[in-house]
């Protein structure tokens, strides 16, 4: 045993390793991404990253098969990708252990949208347990395996991100080396046709039962009774915010929040003067206790963001608990597409084309902000060929072009199924693939068109082109994205065919490349102030004396799409073969 400062995502990385886990996959979403990143460094794990969700825990769900303990991970809405197995793997149950990771976000830190994952996990009927540290994150991951092989069931371990990404002391232990049995067919335990499914239906109610006993039996679920004035019952991170702003108030921390353990609940309640419960996004509890005709006190705690001490605080009336204001005077820094991005020069050519975009989400998504403005739609990941389709066939564009663009890392994702949609059903929208060799909004994690896996071998080299070639596509082109003029003659091209059209971007995220040309600098005297080159969007050009243009030399990386929209010759490069004599 040792003790260690450990976010929760090493944590629960810890706690697998420490159960024997021999398999775990994953697509990355931030916050749950480093939970791979850390098992993929473990002796002993086979860890990979899976084109999306879906594949990951049927990927897992294959080795728990196989005997061996498995883990998924993913962030919330990557839960709404795999719920098609997640609901019947709660019937099928399990061989070896198997956890399922979902690391939710309050307050949208960086998703598209706010989800409670505590609700899947009554809809799917799966026990779940909910970390409200590191320490918890740890010792649950480890026991979750247990419970899963005790209650032939999946089980879900739901973080949210000031877990995820939180630091507390964790004590670690060894691994145990735990293979279950080999693979034996039970065809009516895994074949879930109706007359088998049925049976697992009632199969399951009866876990459901056995699951209710661990909860109320759960080492996780600590009541804690301080003045009994006020009693509250939480879990996970609330826990932690609860402590601090209401030090004096008794507790209930439920450790397993599906089945909840109602005995544990009623006495707890019983014992108490006023009961409250404190919880972060859906009143998932609130409704429950609600349900077993508990007194439970509405304190008008917001569903919507993320809790606080402060909010707890302001909600019972009570002094805020203190706080220091750290950082204060650091400089605004929204997010933008970086300085030498190549997805930059696809927008600006879009956006000249007057076309509709229909995004997706990668960090192209930022090219919605302004200047650049060129963004119609954004809603999840592979949305983007389904949508331009259905646009496109619906004639409401009118003769503007309808394109759809989206990363190579969610072309994998989701791409794949709408781009084969679209060509079956005669479309004829152009789907642009972002192929900068990485999934780079997550930070920079491989996939299946970089050659490279999780464990860092190296997978085969499959081309974007061949697979859009082979799924129907007629059209399909490659450009460098920081040749503005060649990527603006193909997307006119690709936009003009009467049918689907494909039009590859490739060049590596320039956070990949190590080396980058001298920095470019403007010539006042014969900068024009047009503006052209500031309404690219890069973080390196702004607008200076007389609103010419100057680019900040140490973040220019010299990709030269500026020079190429400046009519005037005026963008010049520095250092020895610099031009002009350095007036700025
Ligand atoms: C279902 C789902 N899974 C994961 C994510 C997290 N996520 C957002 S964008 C992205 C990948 C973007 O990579 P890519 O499409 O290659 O674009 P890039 O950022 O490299 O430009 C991921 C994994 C998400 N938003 N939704």
């Amino acid at each position: 045993m040792s003790h260690t400062l450990l976010s929760g995502n090493e944590a629960i990385a810890h706690g697998a390793w420490e159960a024997g886990v021999l398999v775990a996959a994953a697509y990355p979403g931030t916050p749950s991404t480093e939970i791979l990143e850390n098992l993929a460094r473990m002796e002993g794990v086979h860890a990979e990253w899976a084109t999306n969700e879906k594949v990951a825990f049927e990927v897992a769900a294959g080795a728990s098969l196989g005997g061996a303990r498995s883990l998924v991970a993913m962030k919330h809405v990557g839960l709404n990708v795999a719920a098609d197995p997640l609901f019947t793997i709660a019937y099928t149950g399990v061989g070896a252990g198997l956890v399922v990771v979902v690391a939710d976000d309050p307050g949208m830190h960086s998703s598209q949208n706010e989800q409670d994952t505590r609700n899947y996990a009554a809809f799917a009927r799966i026990p779940m347990l909910e970390p409200s540290d590191s320490s918890e994150a740890r010792a649950m991951a480890l026991a979750a395996f247990e419970l899963s092989e005790r209650l032939d069931m999946p089980v879900l371990l739901r973080s949210t991100t000031r877990l995820s990404h939180g630091k507390s002391l964790v004590e670690t232990g060894e691994r145990q080396e735990c293979r279950g049995p080999a693979y034996v067919k039970r065809a009516p335990k895994y074949v879930m046709m109706p007359g088998n499914a049925r049976r697992r239906r009632i199969d399951l109610e009866e876990r459901l039962r056995k699951a209710a006993d661990e909860s109320e039996r759960s080492p996780f679920t600590v009541a804690e009774m301080r003045d009994t004035a006020v009693g509250v019952i939480t879990s996970g991170v609330a826990y932690q915010f609860v402590r601090e702003a209401l030090p004096e108030a008794s507790t209930l921390k439920l450790g397993m929040t599906f089945p909840l353990p109602e005995q544990k609940i009623r006495a707890f309640a019983a014992a108490v003067e006023r009961l409250v419960v404190v919880e972060e996004l859906d009143p998932y509890l609130t409704s429950r206790l609600l349900a077993l005709g508990l007194p439970v006190e509405d304190v008008g705690l917001s569903h919507i963001g993320e809790l606080s001490p402060g909010a707890i605080a302001a909600a019972f009336g009570v002094e805020p608990p203190e706080t220091r204001e750290i950082f204060t005077d650091l400089p605004p820094r929204p997010p933008m597409l970086c300085a030498g991005c190549p997805h930059r020069g696809v927008f600006h050519a879009l956006h000249k084309m007057d076309a509709v975009i229909i995004g997706d989400i990668g960090c192209y998504t930022l090219a919605s902000l302004p200047p650049l403005s060129a963004m119609d739609t954004c809603v999840c990941m592979g949305a983007s060929i389904g949508m331009a389709h259905g646009l496109e066939r619906s004639g409401g564009a009118g003769e503007r072009p309808v394109v759809a663009v989206l990363g190579d890392s969610t072309f994998a994702h989701s791409g794949l199924t709408g781009l084969l949609d679209a060509v079956y059903n005669g479309g004829a929208s152009t789907v642009v693939v972002l192929d900068n060799r990485i999934t780079a909004m997550t930070g920079h994690q491989d996939n299946p068109f970089t050659g490279r896996t999780l464990m860092g071998e190296t997978a085969p080299d499959v081309d974007i082109v061949a697979v859009c070639t082979a799924l129907g596509v007629a059209d399909v082109s490659v450009v460098d994205p920081n040749l503005l003029r060649p990527t603006e003659k193909a997307l006119r091209a690709a936009v003009a065919a009467p049918h689907v059209s494909v039009v590859v971007t490739r060049a590596p995220c320039v956070l990949l490349t190590k080396e980058h040309p001298d920095p470019f600098a403007v010539d006042e005297e014969a900068c024009t102030a047009c503006g052209e080159c500031v309404r690219m969007g890069c973080p390196a050009i702004s607008r200076g004396r007389d609103s010419k243009a100057v680019i900040d030399t140490t973040q220019c990386v010299g990709c030269r799409q500026c020079v190429q929209v400046c009519k005037y010759g005026a963008i010049v490069r520095t250092g020895p073969s610099c031009d002009f004599k350095g007036r700025s």
